[in-house]
């Protein structure tokens, strides 16, 4: 304990002991435990955090090259590129060396559901949950390429055992259990605003998930590149919990990968609006990477082309491809992604043990992003997508990023695709995520399906597997 103590005060956290004469055995050990794990040689690297957040440091930023829509209307339509390679990413797929990542530990403070946002029971008529949804379209691939990609799932300490026996008790969802693997990311503590570290009890300092960049240490560090290597996996198709729509391995999107030689791909939708809050993927002083709304004047988010379009008009919806050996050389070389700071109401205890739950922001929270792996790569590749087809985020408690707006999207999408075909819109509508995930393969189902023009769509329609 006196090394450890010792070591805090050098560094100006003495006060994580404040209690510790009231404390008892096991909350001295369960503090001790804590505070070991805490890599106090970061401390400089939060404050570099906290300084860049204040004062944002002036970029140098240009439009970056991507792969466009080749039709935006409805039922839409991939960059020719991208469909004339396909052929290569469903080979990849057939030979089984892709796996699927997506990530689940973030907190979903905005939705206010107390559990995994993957838990939450999204679609209109069945209350199929995200997780389902999303192991229901793996399913869909494994049938239509005879190898189901693995699933790597990271989660966050807080909901790791809620995740885990959510899938254990649902059997996987008819997945095999040795294909889906769980790994907790790592953790980051908060400073308040004189830098000291936050006390969210007399025994524990605050901590909260250390970012969707978590990913890259947590996947070396829980065994899961080694797994991925073993199984002969070469890309990985990177997901956010939150995205109802997109596609789990989008074998377009990784032919064009491939061919391209890139180390990281994404996938764009064009922005509706200049204000609209995605991470814009653009150059930075030539070098490609995506730069959070926040971090653009009014004036750029407003820039126009000849053609009166935006000139910023790549709006990243956090869907990637990773070679595996890129991840693994960054590992190797101890690549340590940025840290970026973010003002928040962070719960603590105050210098007399009372306990507060802030309405304002009170301290600042760590967090390293994924696409911070995009300047580090040699070669990058943009695709642009659909956006009601492949972006549909449950975010908020409402708002057309709400559970409501989404189920609406959802219906509006699916329902525009069953009138192309049938002439007629049902009042409402599911399609299992196994028979079709996009408007393209579900008007060619229903093409294929006789019975389809005898569907009464007067009524909601299910259409299942
Ligand atoms: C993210 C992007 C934004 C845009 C948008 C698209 C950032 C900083 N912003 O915004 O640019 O592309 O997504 O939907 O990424 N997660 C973890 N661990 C964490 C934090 C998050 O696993 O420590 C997961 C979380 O479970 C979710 C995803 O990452 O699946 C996105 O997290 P978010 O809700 O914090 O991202 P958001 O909406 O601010």
């Amino acid at each position: 304990m006196e090394e450890t103590r010792t070591k805090f005060e050098a560094a100006g956290q003495g006060h994580v002991f404040r209690w510790w004469d009231e404390l008892g055995e096991r909350s001295r050990r369960r503090l001790l435990r804590q505070l070991d794990a805490v890599d106090l040689s970061r401390l400089d690297e939060m404050q570099a955090a906290i300084a860049a957040l204040k004062t944002p440091h002036q970029r140098n930023l240009s439009p970056a090259p991507a792969f466009g829509l080749a039709d935006e209307n409805f039922p839409y339509l991939l960059n020719d590129a991208a469909r004339a390679m396909a052929p290569q990413g469903e080979k990849e797929l057939r030979d089984g060396r892709v796996g699927v990542l997506l990530v689940a530990g973030g907190q979903g403070t905005r939705l206010g559901f107390d559990g995994p946002k993957g838990c939450y029971e999204i679609l209109p008529l069945t209350g199929m949950t995200l997780f389902e949804v999303f192991a229901r379209k793996l399913i869909r691939v494994g049938r239509e390429y005879g190898k189901t990609p693995p699933l790597y799932v990271m989660v966050g300490n807080h909901n790791e055992a809620a995740t885990r026996n959510f899938w254990e008790d649902h059997e996987y969802f008819g997945l095999n259990h040795d294909d889906v693997k769980f790994f907790a990311q790592g953790e980051m503590p908060a400073l308040d605003d004189d830098g000291k570290l936050v006390m969210a009890a007399k025994d524990a300092i605050f901590t909260g998930p250390d970012g969707h960049g978590g990913v890259l240490q947590a996947l070396h560090a829980k065994g899961m590149l080694d797994d991925m290597r073993r199984r002969g996996i070469r890309t990985i198709s990177y997901l956010q919990v939150d995205n109802l729509q997109t596609p789990v391995a989008d074998a377009a999107f990784i032919g064009l990968h491939m061919s391209e030689g890139a180390e990281v791909s994404l996938k764009v939708i064009r922005k509706n609006e200049p204000g609209e809050r995605v991470g814009i993927y653009c150059l930075d002083d030539g070098v490609p990477g995506i730069v959070e709304y926040s971090e653009f004047s009014e004036a750029q988010a407003n820039e126009r082309d000849d053609r009166g379009r935006l000139k910023y008009w790549q709006g990243s919806i956090a869907v990637h491809l990773f070679g595996v050996d890129f991840l693994m050389r960054l590992v190797q070389k101890g690549t340590d992604l940025p840290l970026h700071a973010a003002h928040k109401k962070v719960p603590y205890i105050d210098a007399e043990g009372v306990e507060h739950q802030p309405d304002e922001p009170n301290a600042f929270k760590f967090e390293r992003f994924v696409f911070d792996t995009i300047p580090m790569a040699s070669n990058v590749m943009c695709l642009e997508v659909p956006r009601v087809e492949q972006f549909l985020p449950l975010k908020n408690a409402d708002g057309p990023h709400g559970p409501d707006g989404v189920r609406q999207s959802y219906q509006d999408f699916f329902s525009a695709a069953v009138e192309a075909v049938l002439g007629k819109k049902p009042p409402q509508i599911e399609v299992d995520p196994a028979v079709a995930e996009n408007a393209r393969d579900l008007i060619e189902y229903l093409k294929a399906n006789d019975d389809a023009k005898s569907w009464d769509l007067s009524r909601p329609l299910h259409i299942k597997a």
